[in-house]
């Protein structure tokens, strides 16, 4: 049988129960996803939050949508407020909000609607360790993430914290739609690799949408 690691372009798969990776589903839409990025940069530019501990995070981040997530020494939420600009995210870009609500229901969910995208950059050895998504409203709705730029091995766990995670690599195109029993799983990327993408360069570029509020 075919594996994770090995899946073809267009392929879909279950990673575990509620989560379905798209190998390749952004693939097309990638210049225009990052054009539009770089709009959403312009008024809201890269940053690196602060954990509630007071570690600043490897990760850059911004947002777009009505809601951004945010973390700082008070903990982590969401606003409709940047606090480095006072102004409001920048609205999500037509192409974001249309690759999101295909992925969503090429996955089994019809009508998804985020209000919130969460766009993460990795530049060589940045990482995200182990953690849950329990910020939102409704943990009914799905969370749709697209992968650009350079590759991350992805670890995908339990519920419980303890559980042996799974390690999946995820490659520029790939777009993974998290639901159902997957939402409250653990996950987190390992640091990244030094490499160079066409798109991107030394980075790799997530874009987490959710419906936050
Ligand atoms: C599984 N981002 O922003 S996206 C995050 O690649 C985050 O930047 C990672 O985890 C990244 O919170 C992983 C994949 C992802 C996002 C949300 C999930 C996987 C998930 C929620 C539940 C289970
Ligand atoms: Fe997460």
């Amino acid at each position: 049988m075919r594996d994770l690691f090995e899946a073809e372009e267009g392929a879909q798969m279950s990673l575990q129960p509620g989560a379905v990776l798209l190998r390749g589903f952004a693939t097309v839409a990638a210049p225009q996803l990052l054009g539009d990025l770089g709009a959403v940069l312009a008024v809201s530019p890269w940053r690196h939050l602060v954990t509630p501990g007071g570690f600043r995070m490897s990760v850059a981040m911004t947002n777009c949508g009505t809601l951004g997530w945010l973390s700082d020494r008070r903990g982590y939420r969401y606003d409709p407020i940047d606090p480095d600009t006072g102004r409001p995210w920048p609205a999500l870009p037509a192409s974001f909000r249309e690759l999101a609500a295909t992925a969503a229901a090429q996955a089994g969910f019809q009508g998804f609607e985020p209000d919130a995208c969460l766009v993460n950059r990795y530049d060589p050895g940045a990482r995200l360790s182990l953690h849950q998504d329990r910020d939102e409203r409704d943990f009914r709705q799905p969370i749709v993430s697209v992968s650009l730029g350079l590759p991350a091995v992805f670890l995908f766990g339990g519920i419980e914290r303890a559980e042996k995670a799974l390690r999946v690599p995820l490659v520029h195109g790939d777009v993974v739609v998290w639901g159902g029993p997957a939402r409250l799983s653990h996950h987190g990327i390992l640091p990244l690799k030094d490499g160079e993408h066409p798109l991107t360069g030394h980075c790799r570029v997530n874009l987490t949408f959710r419906k936050a509020g």
